[in-house]
């Protein structure tokens, strides 16, 4: 212990517990924590296998270029997570506060009158009988959408280029970003934007479902719009015209993500006998939750392998938003800002070439990269299976050591670890473009399902030059929203703000140490990373 005062038993000395909930893109997930932070429950319902009636896919509906999920999917695995939780034995009263996050950009449309409905809700019946007509549009388009290009052009055009709107909103045009998400369904189904009386991103949704009416957005997730002035820390009117009218209206006032917006609503207090007093905080991103979650510092960098991998950093100074990748608020302290890159082909790819090359089998996929030197003896791989969003690109690039493009690679070994090191490649190469600097005292943290994984670890360490730590919890965005809804009750109990850090002193989950760099390995990989972005210039030039 060290001798930094202990803020959270000072402000919160009663028994409490704390729900942390993440409506991530595969499922909903649970964890409930003490008033020493640490895990007493956890519980999830994944929305292809305990709801296969929706027809998911990965928890997502695809066709083309257009990804959808359905949104009353999402509140009937609420339903079912709560009296999963209710089995493991916990008690919802001894809960003081709850918090949560959402897939980022995902965008949800209450129909008008939901918000007469919603502090109303029978505590006999289940959520999903209740709220099944309350949408205008049935199916929340989601961050793997990419069929708004045209409104992406269009936006840059008039504000004068991808670089100024990166200034304001911290990104360029994405296609999934919320902002060409609305304009799209402003122009091909007016009638049902205007049908709707309220939009929320994914997070604000499910928090407006515990607290009974509109929650708002916060400013973290809010960043992930490209609707939102991340220096005045408010919508920004030009951004909003571009896209609807009475936009404004229509997404609520933004609030700071360590906002408490009040008690959980009369519903959950009769249903599952939550105190009346129980507070809700501000639902945020998965990202942003997760960097909560992780307890990052100034100089750590967080990669969480799973479906998207995904790379943030803690920016301290004023951001200085690029082409590539994203700047957001940081949502445990107002005054600095995150910076986030997200890797489209994740685990899904992982597995792909898995299935391909080493039947299958990760034993396999690990002896194959145990075979093959670091190097890959100059051989490089970059598969986008899907429209990558870093850098934007579709197609599998394969070069041999003299730069030549090549079809295929002579041995399976070599294509899995070409795959393991282009992979890990392109996430230092581009937060190296973010202004990010490898120190000495860097600490690569990672989370996800392919954090287990030794052997794409050891590479990750030797790539990054730095020691690779992971956390007790894969379930970072969740512990995180679990620390969030702790820390946001401390602000409110004791009237002032404490910075999220000191009040996380002495109880940071532990990290453990799992790969250290390999001298050798770590300077081979300096000139391969320089390589590397080079061919990657290349292929966006010519595509
Ligand atoms: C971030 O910008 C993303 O699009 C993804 O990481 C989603 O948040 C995944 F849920």
């Amino acid at each position: 212990m060290s001798d930094v005062p202990d803020i959270l038993s000072e402000t919160i000395p009663r028994k409490s517990y704390f729900l942390g909930l993440d409506f991530s893109t595969q499922q909903l997930k649970a964890v409930v924590v003490d008033e020493k932070l640490e895990v007493l429950h956890e519980a999830a319902v994944n929305f292809d296998r305990n709801l296969p009636e929706y027809r998911t896919s990965g928890g997502v509906k695809k066709n083309g270029s257009t990804v959808t999920a359905p949104t009353v999917m999402w509140v009937k695995a609420l339903d079912l997570l709560m009296d999963q939780l209710k089995i493991t034995g916990l008690d919802f009263q001894d809960i003081s506060a709850i918090s949560g996050s959402g897939q980022q950009h995902g965008s949800v449309y209450w129909r008008k009158g939901v918000q007469n409905l919603l502090p109303t809700l029978d505590p006999t019946k289940f959520l999903f009988l209740q709220l099944a007509n309350c949408f205008s549009i049935q199916d929340s388009p989601v961050w793997m959408d990419s069929s708004t290009h045209s409104y992406c052009e269009t936006m840059e055009k008039k504000l004068g280029g991808p670089q100024r709107l990166a200034d304001l909103t911290g990104s360029r045009a994405y296609e999934r970003f919320t902002g060409h998400q609305i304009a799209k369904i402003v122009s091909e189904k007016a009638e049902l934007y205007f049908n709707t009386e309220r939009i929320s991103l994914v997070s604000s949704f499910a928090c407006s479902v515990f607290l009974g009416c509109y929650s708002p957005i916060d400013w973290s997730d809010a960043s992930g719009m490209n609707l939102f002035d991340i220096t005045l820390k408010d919508w920004d009117s030009q951004c909003l015209h571009m896209c609807a009218p009475d936009l404004k209206e229509k997404l609520g006032e933004p609030v700071a993500t360590h906002t408490c917006l009040g008690p959980i609503s009369n519903y959950f207090v009769e249903r599952y006998s939550f105190d009346p007093s129980c507070q809700v905080v501000v639902f945020t991103g998965d990202n942003p939750a997760s960097l909560a979650g992780m307890c990052l510092e100034p100089g750590d960098v967080a990669i969480s392998l799973g479906t998207s991998d995904t790379v943030f950093l803690w920016l301290s100074g004023k951001p200085t938003p690029s082409l590539e990748g994203h700047v957001f608020c940081n949502p445990v302290d107002p005054e600095a800002y995150m910076a986030l890159l997200c890797f489209k082909n994740g685990s899904l790819t992982r597995e792909r070439i898995r299935d391909v090359f080493a039947h299958r089998s990760w034993d396999e996929f690990d002896a194959l990269l145990a075979c093959t030197p670091p190097g890959n003896h100059g051989h490089i791989g970059m598969y986008y299976d899907e429209q990558e969003i870093t850098p934007k690109i579709q197609g599998t690039f394969r070069f041999n050591a003299f730069d030549q493009k090549v079809n295929t690679f002579e041995e399976a070994a070599t294509e899995v670890r070409a795959l393991v090191e282009g992979q890990l490649l392109a996430k230092r190469v581009h937060a190296e473009q973010l202004g990010f600097n490898i120190g000495e005292s860097c600490r690569v943290f990672v989370t996800g399902g392919a954090s287990n994984n030794r052997s794409i670890l050891q590479i990750l360490a030797d790539v990054f030059n730095a020691d690779v730590f992971t956390q007790d919890t894969a379930n970072s965005s969740c512990l995180g929203s679990a620390y969030r809804a702790a820390h946001g009750l401390a602000l409110k109990e004791s009237g002032t703000f404490i910075p999220f850090n000191e009040f996380m002193a002495n109880r940071r989950p532990n990290f453990t140490l799992l790969c250290r760099p390999r001298v050798e390995a770590a300077k081979l990989y300096d000139s391969m990373a320089a390589r590397y972005a080079t061919l990657e210039s290349s292929i966006l030039t010519h595509q």
